[in-house]
């Protein structure tokens, strides 16, 4: 079943390549030709030279690439290869139109692999799939949201719906939305946050009482030792390369922990330094800790307890005494519960000589000012949230946070999902929150938690809800275990999607399906009081204006602002006196309503024309305050339970290649690890292969074993030598996604453990 939902690649086995393994650098010229390249075959040369000088500059858009922050002095091209081709994915000449979908079946269109599907183009007018049709057909906007309100105002309850949410949408549509939503009657927020940095957020909000990074990109240059820890940013955040850079060139040391020796890491050539063009590059990484997949708890676990050890000789040469004493709470049981640490499972969990995890220990008692970052490798595991704590635990010890050159920061991935969260797009929303809505608004928001992206899947399955809606995104491919995601789409009334381009979860739909195109945020967005700027809020709590410039794809796009406006409207009439229409008309007035209800944007429409925007508020690092329940800051006791990988199993690790974004595919390449022309591989270190009896090159079939007995199968997969941490398996992502059990969550965040799922290679069936 779930080869049929996701034929991703099937046809590229035979013209699959691998090269050597790693590349030595990242970016460079290649870079630089790449994205070039990319843009041309999608735009044109006019477009492309028009568009690329925007990203990212003071009166252009933010990139949608990622929600890495712009520093203040620009260069003339701020942006990366992979944002130039996020910007040429939606500034495509290509268009998925009616005549596309009266030619397409949906069937037809489920055979196509996701690649194709993204270059198709972009979408440009409603489109319902009626019950029981077997192609799409073109409806008029109003007729669209008549059908919307039809299913919702049948439901037993407003329970009974979810609204999901991508990352991508400004802070003002996502104000709206939530709006919407909760006027409606739910908290069923569920959003990508809930599979990204969910475990991130719990773990900063019980330890500093605030769920976002501490540090802005000055902090990270002023650093004396940066922690690169499960992140792979030469391909997801390209900027943050030069900021490694700038950071290395006045004396910081840069450690990345990592399964995988990721190029871009290792060494960096700057596309905006003659010398990074045509040099050999800086060697980023000073110490590389090839871990293995999960194993990161059990390392800070261990360089705590060496840290805690190393004061003890010498009471106060390490141990930040006066910062513990003054800001923290329970620095005894942390002492006590490290004491505890088997050595043995340290070993285990980790795979790393005992000298290189005592050397890091060292290292960081050696430094005052300390960043750690990290992604994707730390926050989708089981224990992701206790792992994070156990940082935070790191940096609080050696009193690093809170000052120049320190801190916390989970680097995010959508370009708007912090604001987004910001905004209210969050099933389990904060009583002070709604209080302010309710006074606000005049009307009383519902206060019991809604589901998240797990929640709404078990819901949608089990039929206990109806009705999903999607403002962005590609729910179907990005969230866990494919098959039952699948199934509990298929079981709704009603799925709608407002999108910008065509993408599986257009294709495996509810009983009817709407797609809703909407203006990207590079096109001009023109309501009644003229033309409109919108806001997003980047990695570092920057908040800043987007102005987009290119005439829309289609005369009929609407934005996603006015498309929650035009729904509210329709579905709540006066029922509350909220002035829907006047917010489509002028974004402004949307703002005001944001500034009396949300801390810290105060004078909203006033700062946002700044040319920098503004920073929100961040307690622990403004102010050294923790709004924790006892006002201090948390050093946290977290029990380790060593993920043990049967006899002859795998832990598999789902990630991203250099060409793509999230379930967008752009080409089959991942340039930096050597992999050409297909995605269906699977990379084992060549000792584990020859150990399992797998050749190099064979293609296998990867199983996933998960403790309710299912096992779920992708098929035909190339097995790839390559030097990844023994005991370890890569592939990519949402190929893989099939595998992931929608019951295996991190624990507290409910975040799917997309980065630690035991696997078997089987031989294919006939
Ligand atoms: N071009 C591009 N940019 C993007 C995206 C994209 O798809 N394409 N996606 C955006 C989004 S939404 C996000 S969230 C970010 C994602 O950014 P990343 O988190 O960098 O993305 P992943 O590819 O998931 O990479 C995870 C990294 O963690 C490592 N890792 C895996 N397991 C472990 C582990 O157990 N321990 C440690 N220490 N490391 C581990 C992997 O080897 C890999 O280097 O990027 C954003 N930016
Ligand atoms: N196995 C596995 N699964 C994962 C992950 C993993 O590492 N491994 N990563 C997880 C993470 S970190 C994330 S963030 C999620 C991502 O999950 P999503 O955010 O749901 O997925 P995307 O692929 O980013 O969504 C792409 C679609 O968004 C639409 N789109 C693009 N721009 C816009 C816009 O401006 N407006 C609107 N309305 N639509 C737009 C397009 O139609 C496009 O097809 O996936 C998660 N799933
Ligand atoms: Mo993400």
């Amino acid at each position: 079943m779930a080869r049929d939902l996701l034929p991703l690649g099937l046809d590229d086995e035979a013209r699959l390549r691998v090269s050597h393994g790693p590349e030595h650098a990242a970016a460079g010229v290649p870079a630089v030709v790449w994205s070039m390249r990319h843009s041309l075959s999608r735009m044109g040369p006019v477009r492309t030279a028009r568009l690329l000088a925007r990203v990212n500059q003071k009166s252009g858009f933010d990139c949608p690439g990622c929600a890495w922050p712009d520093p203040e002095h620009r260069h003339a091209a701020e942006f990366c290869e992979n944002g130039a081709k996020a910007v040429a994915e939606e500034g495509t000449t290509r268009r998925a139109d009616a005549a596309f979908f009266a030619r397409h079946s949906v069937a037809d269109l489920s055979a196509q692999t996701d690649h194709w599907l993204g270059r198709q183009g972009r979408l440009t007018e409603p489109m319902l799939l009626a019950d029981g049709a077997t192609h799409y057909e073109p409806i008029g906007w109003d007729d669209a949201f008549g059908i919307i309100v039809e299913e919702l105002n049948a439901l037993g309850s407003p329970d009974e719906a979810n609204f999901y949410t991508s990352g991508r949408t400004s802070n003002e549509a996502a104000f709206a939305y939530q709006l919407l939503v909760r006027a409606f009657g739910t908290n069923n927020l569920p959003d990508c946050s809930n599979m990204c940095h969910e475990s991130s957020g719990s773990a900063l909000t019980e330890t500093i009482g605030i769920g976002k990074g501490s540090v802005s990109l000055e902090d990270l240059h002023a650093a004396e030792l940066i922690l690169v820890v499960g992140q792979n940013p030469g391909t997801n955040h390209p900027r943050m390369l030069s900021a490694l850079e700038e950071a290395k060139r006045r004396g910081a040391v840069i450690v990345s922990v990592n399964p995988l020796p990721e190029a871009g890491l290792m060494r960096f050539k700057n596309p905006q330094r003659p010398r990074g063009v045509l040099g050999h590059g800086t060697a980023l990484t000073d110490r590389f800790l090839q871990i293995r997949v999960n194993g990161d708890l059990a390392l800070f676990k261990a360089v705590n307890r060496r840290l805690i050890e190393l004061d003890r000789a010498h009471p106060g040469s390490v141990v930040d005494h006066a910062f513990v004493e003054r800001h923290c709470t329970g620095f005894d049981a942390l002492a006590a519960d490290l004491a505890q640490l088997d050595p043995a499972d340290v070993d285990a969990a980790t795979g790393l000589p005992r000298e290189q995890i005592d050397a890091l220990a060292d290292l960081i008692a050696s430094k005052r000012r300390i960043v750690a970052c990290w992604a994707m490798g730390l926050t989708q595991h089981r224990n992701s949230v206790a792992t994070i704590r156990e940082i935070v635990n790191t940096l609080l010890l050696r009193g690093s946070i809170g000052k120049p050159g320190a801190g916390v920061c989970p680097v995010r991935g959508h370009s708007n999902v912090q604001g987004d969260r910001t905004m209210g797009i969050y099933e389990k929303p904060q009583p002070a929150f709604l209080d302010a809505l309710r006074d606000t608004f005049g009307f009383e928001p519902p206060r019991e938690h809604g589901h998240d992206v797990v929640d709404a899947i078990r819901a949608m399955r089990d039929g206990r809800a109806h009705v999903f809606v999607a403002m962005g995104g590609n729910f179907l491919a990005a969230a866990p275990d494919t098959a039952a995601t699948a199934a509990a789409l298929q079981r709704q009334r009603l799925t709608v999607q407002v999108s910008t381009k065509l993408n599986r979860s257009h294709l495996v739909t509810g009983r009817r399906a709407l797609i809703l195109p909407a203006l990207g945020r590079t096109e001009r967005d023109v309501q009644a009081s003229g033309e409109q700027v919108v806001s997003v809020e980047d990695s570092m709590s920057v908040v800043h204006a987007s102005r987009g410039r290119l005439a829309p794809a289609s005369p009929q796009l609407r934005s996603e602002t006015a498309i929650v406006c035009g729904l509210a409207r329709r579905l709540l009439g006066d029922r509350h006196a909220i002035p829907w229409q006047a917010f489509e008309d002028d974004y402004a007035l949307l703002r005001d309503q944001i500034a009396a209800t949300i801390p810290g944007f105060e004078q909203f429409n006033a700062r946002l024309a700044q040319p920098d925007g503004f920073v929100l508020p961040h307690p622990p690092r403004d102010e050294l305050r923790f709004e924790t329940p006892s006002g201090r800051a948390h050093l946290t006791a977290n029990s380790l339970a060593v993920l043990r990988v049967p006899e002859g199993r795998l832990l598999l690790q789902t990630l991203r290649s250099h060409d793509q974004y999230n379930t967008t595919v752009y080409g089959l390449n991942d340039r930096y690890r050597g992999i050409r022309s297909g995605r269906r591989v699977v990379l084992v270190h060549a000792e584990d292969l020859a150990a399992l009896g797998v050749a190099d090159g064979a293609i296998v079939d990867v199983v996933s074993e998960w403790e309710d007995g299912v096992e779920r199968r992708v098929e035909r997969f190339r097995a790839v030598a390559y030097p990844t941490a023994r005991g370890c398996a890569a592939a990519y992502y949402p190929e893989t996604n099939p595998l992931v059990p929608l019951d295996s969550q991190a624990e507290r965040s409910g975040t799917p453990t997309s980065k630690s799922v035991v696997v078997r290679l089987e031989e294919p069936h006939a």
